[in-house]
């Protein structure tokens, strides 16, 4: 790209931009690759390099072809403009079959000789050759390389071949009709036409004028403008010439060298270039706003991979476990023993109990049940609705791209996914401190309850329960009181601590709810945002690459 820039250089000096309407094309154009039709980002990236080419080629030089239908006086026309017979004019068509060049003013030309592809034994020095009396006429074309082309509707597909090849490195092209096949479709369907963007780098020559009389000639050149106009060609200059006679040859050569003086037309042919292809790739791009994600179609998304990986499933295990834990702790110790031990609910999905929390093992998955059809169709809806919503009035090539990125990588969500559960810190399952204050109390109460109960059995079994010898509190017997009051508080501590135990459970299960969302928010950032916001980029690059191609 320095080389790009630094023949840059030289125009942005005179007054053009091109540089960076080339650097635009290009930034385009990787942008575009595998999204976009790869002929288009093709041609573009075709024509940076033929565009830095040139541009690091010779300032000085205008490169003009000459191009037309075979027979229609190519040949003749150079061998005219140069004042001497370079070119073979035959009878037997086609009669060129390879592009010669006559160079006037060689410094610094044979760089763009070899970049054009004409060999030197198909070159010629026209101001080596001068002879005095035509010196004056030979160095009003001073920088011009001209080239005699091959004919582009002859049989000889490697004339076409030339042709299409020179055409498209040219700097002015003049295009030479005859007479008898001016309106042929070959020439204006194929290269006319489709050169409506290059109209400022064109010229258009009706030769031969000295077969048709001269009462025809003017109505000739009126059709020829009219089927001009009807290519889009309207600023086209129409010149009338006879080769052979040498008739408005001097007009034909003035108004070249008047193009090759101002040294605009190197800058103007790589414009037009760019901006051809620039208008294409931003037809196929369109150019709606880029809209961001929003972050309902996030959250819907994440929601969609939190149930299919299980996520409410861990996390009503771990409100019942932790309601489990300690509702046993702080519960009347009685009733635990006498339902037996029920299996937690956590380590039934195999979450590994550490000591300051605990994770799901690298097992739990094989314990979670595996998505459902319905859940994974609804992750399939999720990414299809997020992917249609942001691509929302884009073009069809956008739109395609959008969606092949947000599935690109749908199939790793499954393992993505259970990674990411079992990487998940579940937050804190110790049993809190206050549990573990009433299980210590309840025990006591426990102790306290069989104390009273073992004596007042005693008293009643020696009939001194209604003796006023024991130890009474409020005219009842202790052991009565120890019995009663703690059967009585350690069921209503129980029935307490029971709602406490569930707000506590609550607590946990949404802190873990966050914590497992979390981590399958990642995931869906790096299976399905990403990749969709990549594409969003990518367009976004496109647009401004080709604004400023355009611009
Ligand atoms: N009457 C007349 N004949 C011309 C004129 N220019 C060219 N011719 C003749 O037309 C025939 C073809 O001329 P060329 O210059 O060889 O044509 P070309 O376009 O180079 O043809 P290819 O090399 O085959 O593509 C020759 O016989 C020329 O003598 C002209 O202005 N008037
Ligand atoms: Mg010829």
């Amino acid at each position: 790209m320095t080389s790009l820039l630094e023949g840059a250089k030289q125009l942005v000096t005179r007054g053009t931009d091109i540089g960076a309407r080339i650097d635009g094309l290009d930034t385009a154009a990787r942008a575009a690759r595998g999204r976009l039709d790869d002929s288009l980002v093709d041609e573009a990236q075709d024509l940076v390099d033929r565009a830095a080419g040139r541009l690091r080629l010779s300032a000085s030089h205008t490169v003009v072809a000459i191009a037309g239908a075979t027979g229609s006086g190519k040949s003749s026309t150079f061998n005219a403009l140069t004042g001497l017979e370079l070119s073979a004019v035959g009878v037997r068509r086609p009669t060129t079959s390879w592009a010669s060049a006559c160079v006037w003013g060689r410094d610094g030309a044979d760089e763009l000789l070899e970049w054009l592809g004409i060999p030197p034994r198909h070159q010629t020095t026209r101001d080596s050759m001068l002879d005095t009396g035509r010196r004056e006429s030979a160095s009003e074309l001073d920088g011009v390389v001209l080239l005699d082309l091959p004919d582009h509707d002859s049989t000889e597909v490697s004339h076409h071949l030339e042709v299409d090849r020179l055409v498209a490195l040219a700097d002015l092209l003049v295009w030479v009709l005859d007479p008898q096949k001016y309106a042929d479709a070959a020439i204006h369907d194929r290269y006319l036409a489709p050169s409506a963007e290059h109209q400022d780098v064109m010229l258009v020559v009706l030769n031969q004028i000295d077969t048709v009389p001269e009462e025809r000639r003017q109505s000739m050149l009126d059709d020829i403008r009219r089927l001009l106009d009807a290519d889009g060609l309207d600023r086209v200059p129409v010149l009338a010439v006879s080769a052979r006679e040498g008739t408005g040859i001097a007009e034909l050569k003035s108004e070249i060298a008047r193009r090759a003086a101002d040294k605009l037309a190197t800058s103007a042919r790589v414009d037009a270039d760019v901006k051809a292809v620039a208008g294409r790739i931003s037809a196929a791009s369109g150019s709606a706003p880029t809209r961001a994600l929003s972050a309902e179609r996030v959250r819907a998304l994440d929601d969609a991979f939190a149930e299919a990986a299980g996520v409410p499933t861990v996390v009503e295990a771990v409100e019942r476990s932790t309601r489990m834990s300690v509702g046993r702790a702080t519960g009347w110790p009685v009733a635990s023993v006498v339902s037996g031990v029920k299996p937690d609910p956590v380590k039934r999905l195999q979450l590994d109990l550490g000591a300051d929390g605990r994770e799901l093992s690298g097992r739990a998955r094989t314990a979670l049940p595996e998505a459902t059809q319905v859940q994974r169709a609804r992750v399939d809806a999720e990414v299809r609705a997020l992917a249609d919503d942001v691509s929302n009035g884009l073009t069809q090539p956008w739109v395609s791209a959008v969606r092949r990125a947000s599935t690109s990588r749908l199939d790793e969500l499954g393992d993505r996914l259970d990674a990411a559960l079992a990487a998940t810190h579940l937050g804190g399952s110790r049993l809190p401190v206050w549990a573990g204050a009433v299980r210590v109390l309840q025990w006591l109460l426990v102790v306290a309850t069989v104390a009273g109960l073992g004596w007042t059995g005693v008293l009643a079994g020696s009939g001194k329960l209604q003796d006023g010898d024991t130890v009474r509190v409020g005219g009842v017997a202790l052991g009565l009181i120890l019995l009663v009051g703690g059967l009585v508080l350690g069921i209503a501590i129980d029935l307490v601590c029971r709602v406490v135990a569930g707000g506590t459970a609550r607590r946990r299960a949404t802190d873990a709810d966050d914590r497992l969302r979390a981590s399958v928010s990642g995931v869906s950032q790096e299976l399905v945002v990403a990749p969709v916001e990549t594409e969003l980029t990518a367009y976004t690059t496109v647009r401004s690459g080709v604004d400023r191609a355009l611009s």
